[in-house]
């Protein structure tokens, strides 16, 4: 399709783009916004040139295979109701797992291509599947590199919620630049209406009533407590590892420090590096990890991947039978984490962890972070 799409797009293509106008065949578009093969912009031209009448675009946050599973559901069901067979009993059979087939947009993006980039104070639209036409669009503000803005940038992807990314320039925040949205000074935080929400948790049960058809909070009580309690060793412990692995140890700095400086325009990555080594270094001294040796660190470290490897040995998911906000945190920490050598070292040795990774990204994908 790639090499057919580059004649497509030349004057030399002409054959091809009459052809793709000549098709009037319902459509069923799909498009991953992040795509590393296809560019945005090409897959938005070619959907044009289709002559079809009922066109519709399908666009999901993500690389090129990153599509949500269920919207490979949906295709099948789009299929059969083009075929002529929508009371079959496969088609009642999937309506039952995933309601009523929903329409997906896809709009024009107010920057087109900082999907997921960092430039500073960009802000981008993405329409997901599942979005409530009749509420406002959801405003996130983030740091990119954050573990918690990953956090809650997967539970607006599973949910299907469309937000718009703002991307939060650190030098701003001391004088005061968000402080309406969050007054602590912390992001991630999202503006939904007139309301402003801050702490990744809370943005977290904020949004679970959008779009409850597919939850994040257990419903079972002593699931929901499960989910509390590991979501809370997350992003109170494994943070800790992987601020103290990632961003204070000198050799593992390097490797995050390309997209830190994203972050910081206008900052010589050199004196960035030393900001970052001091400023962490500091923070997790005053937190008492860092006070502590390298080996007995990662000792500690490795521990905790164990520990999540057991929890999922012979599971999908962390807690019950579906994902939860459980998955998101520990998830969105072992990420950052993972940019340390000695977690990537421990990650070998488990057994479980890398194909439920696979499936949360599947479900729950990242979203360009
Ligand atoms: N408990 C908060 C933690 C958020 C947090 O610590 N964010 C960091 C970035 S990873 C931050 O904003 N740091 C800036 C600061 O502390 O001034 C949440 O879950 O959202």
């Amino acid at each position: 399709m790639q090499t057919e799409w580059r004649q497509a797009s030349d004057p030399g293509g002409a054959a091809l783009r009459e052809a793709t106008s000549a098709v009037r065949a319902p459509l069923l578009f799909l498009m991953q916004l992040e795509d590393e093969r296809v560019r945005r912009a090409h897959a938005l031209v070619l959907f044009d040139v289709f002559g079809s009448g009922d066109k519709r675009l399908h666009a999901h946050p993500g690389a090129h295979a990153a599509i949500a599973v269920e919207e490979i559901d949906f295709a099948v069901d789009f299929m059969l109701g083009v075929l002529g067979d929508p009371g079959s009993a496969a088609l009642q059979r999937r309506r039952g797992c995933f309601g009523a087939p929903r329409q997906y947009h896809c709009r024009p993006l107010a920057h087109p291509g900082h999907c997921g980039r960092s430039d500073a104070g960009a802000s981008e639209r993405i329409s997901v599947p599942g979005r409530k036409e009749d509420r406002s669009m959801i405003t996130l503000y983030q740091f990119k590199t954050s573990p918690f803005t990953e956090k809650v940038r997967r539970a607006m992807n599973f949910k299907g919620i469309a937000f718009e990314v703002v991307e939060v320039e650190r030098a701003k925040v001391p004088e005061g630049k968000y402080a309406e949205v969050s007054p602590t000074g912390k992001f991630p935080c999202i503006r939904d209406g007139d309301q402003a929400v801050w702490d990744s948790t809370d943005i977290i049960h904020h949004i679970e009533g959008i779009n409850p058809e597919r939850p994040l909070v257990p419903a079972d009580a002593r699931d929901a407590a499960l989910a509390h309690v590991i979501e809370d060793w997350a992003d109170e412990s494994l943070y800790f590892y992987e601020m103290t692995m990632r961003l204070s140890w000198e050799h593992n700095l390097d490797a995050a420090l390309d997209e830190f400086s994203e972050t910081m325009p206008g900052v010589p990555k050199q004196q960035l590096r030393e900001l970052v080594l001091a400023g962490v270094g500091q923070l997790v001294q005053t937190q008492g990890l860092g006070r502590k040796p390298q080996e007995q660190i990662v000792r500690d470290a490795e521990r905790h991947i164990e520990a999540l490897d057991a929890m999922l040995r012979g599971r999908e998911w962390l807690v019950g039978a579906a994902l939860s906000y459980a998955d998101l945190a520990v998830i969105a920490q072992l990420n950052a984490l993972l940019y340390a050598r000695e977690a990537q070292a421990a990650l070998e040795k488990t057994s479980s962890i890398k194909a439920w990774m696979t499936r949360v990204d599947a479900i729950a994908p990242r979203g360009g972070n």
